[in-house]
């Protein structure tokens, strides 16, 4: 038996469907949802998923500008350039791409956004208000997961899952979002002992380590619901993720591809954000 495919590609066009509508009625009210995007330096992947949230706002009629700034830009620089977007009332959401270069701190660039304004849901404030159950801006990518684990049809509640990797960005806050659904929850990172152990008793298992194909089919579960977050690209220039596809696709009950899967999903919970962002100015 082989697993169903989660298609990222084709849930991400329903939900846009959605947001076009919020976008329509936003219109009618005179408010242009508006996303501003800081790309500091010249790393080729971020310049692809920058390029891919641009045409996702073109797609959606949201008004994007995005900051190409060079790769010796100063914390300072890029800290002013914030400050004037926090009080730009046609932008509602404020996301500088990472990883940034070596001389700025991610954490004094995440805090110089406004709550309000931090469509990555990576702030503080987000981050607080996430983990207590507060309503929230979501991080993009665990939210796109939760929605491409509901999908599946499977009831959340009471199931096992595990999250391999534990960054601000992924592992971490879908932990708590499937903690929040009632999910009983293991992370693994780095200095886990006995990892397949883990991950066979997942009937969820999210995998965000950033090593292509690290999962193989007899590290999982039999019918269990596997997300990958992972985006390699190997020498040869193909892309993969953290999961080896071809030995897990056997073995899963359900599996997110790579490319067309937790991606156009980022940029979809990205384009929801901005445009509740804006929704909430009204
Ligand atoms: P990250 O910050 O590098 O974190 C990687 C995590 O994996 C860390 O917690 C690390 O543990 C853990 N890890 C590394 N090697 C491990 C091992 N051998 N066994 C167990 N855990 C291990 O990465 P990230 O930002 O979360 O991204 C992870 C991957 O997802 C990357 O491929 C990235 O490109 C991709 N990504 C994709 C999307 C999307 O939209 N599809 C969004 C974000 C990221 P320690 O904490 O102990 O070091
Ligand atoms: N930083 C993100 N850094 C990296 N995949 C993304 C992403 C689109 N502040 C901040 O946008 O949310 C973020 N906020 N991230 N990511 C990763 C992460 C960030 C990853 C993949 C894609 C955004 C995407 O479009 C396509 C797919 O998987 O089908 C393929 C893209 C390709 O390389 O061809």
């Amino acid at each position: 038996m082989s697993a169903g495919i989660i298609d990222g590609k084709e849930i991400a066009g329903e939900l846009r469907n959605e947001i076009k509508e919020r976008v329509r009625v936003l219109k009618e009210k005179n408010i242009i949802p508006g996303l501003s995007v800081i790309l500091v330096g010249d790393d080729p992947a971020s310049q692809v998923y920058v390029r891919n949230k641009e045409k996702a706002c073109e797609e959606l009629g949201i008004r994007s500008k995005t900051f190409r700034l060079p790769q010796e830009t100063r914390q300072a620089e890029v800290i002013e350039l914030i400050k004037k977007l926090n009080d730009d009332p046609e932008i509602h959401g404020i996301l500088v791409q990472l990883p940034v270069p070596k001389q700025i701190n991610p954490d004094a660039i995440i805090e110089a956004i406004y709550p309000a304004k931090d469509v990555d849901g990576l702030h503080p404030v987000n981050m607080g208000r996430l983990i207590r159950g507060q309503e929230c801006l979501k991080p993009c990518t665990p939210h796109g997961c939760m929605v491409m684990i509901k999908r599946t049809g499977i009831d959340i509640k009471g199931k096992k899952a595990v999250v391999v990797g534990r960054s601000n960005i992924v592992g971490k806050p879908v932990s708590i979002m499937l903690l929040q659904e009632n999910a009983t929850v293991t992370v693994c990172h780095s200095k886990t002992v006995n990892l397949d152990k883990e991950t066979r008793e997942a009937d969820i298992l999210v995998v965000a380590v950033g090593r292509p194909e690290f999962i193989k089919g007899d590290m999982v579960k039999p019918g269990a619901v596997v997300i990958d977050v992972g985006i390699n690209r190997l020498d040869n220039g193909k892309l993969v993720g953290d999961v080896d596809f071809e030995s897990v696709s056997k073995i899963a009950g359900w599996i997110t591809p790579v490319p067309g899967g937790v991606g156009p999903m980022t940029i979809t919970m990205l384009m929801h954000n901005t445009v509740e962002a804006a929704e909430r100015t009204c």
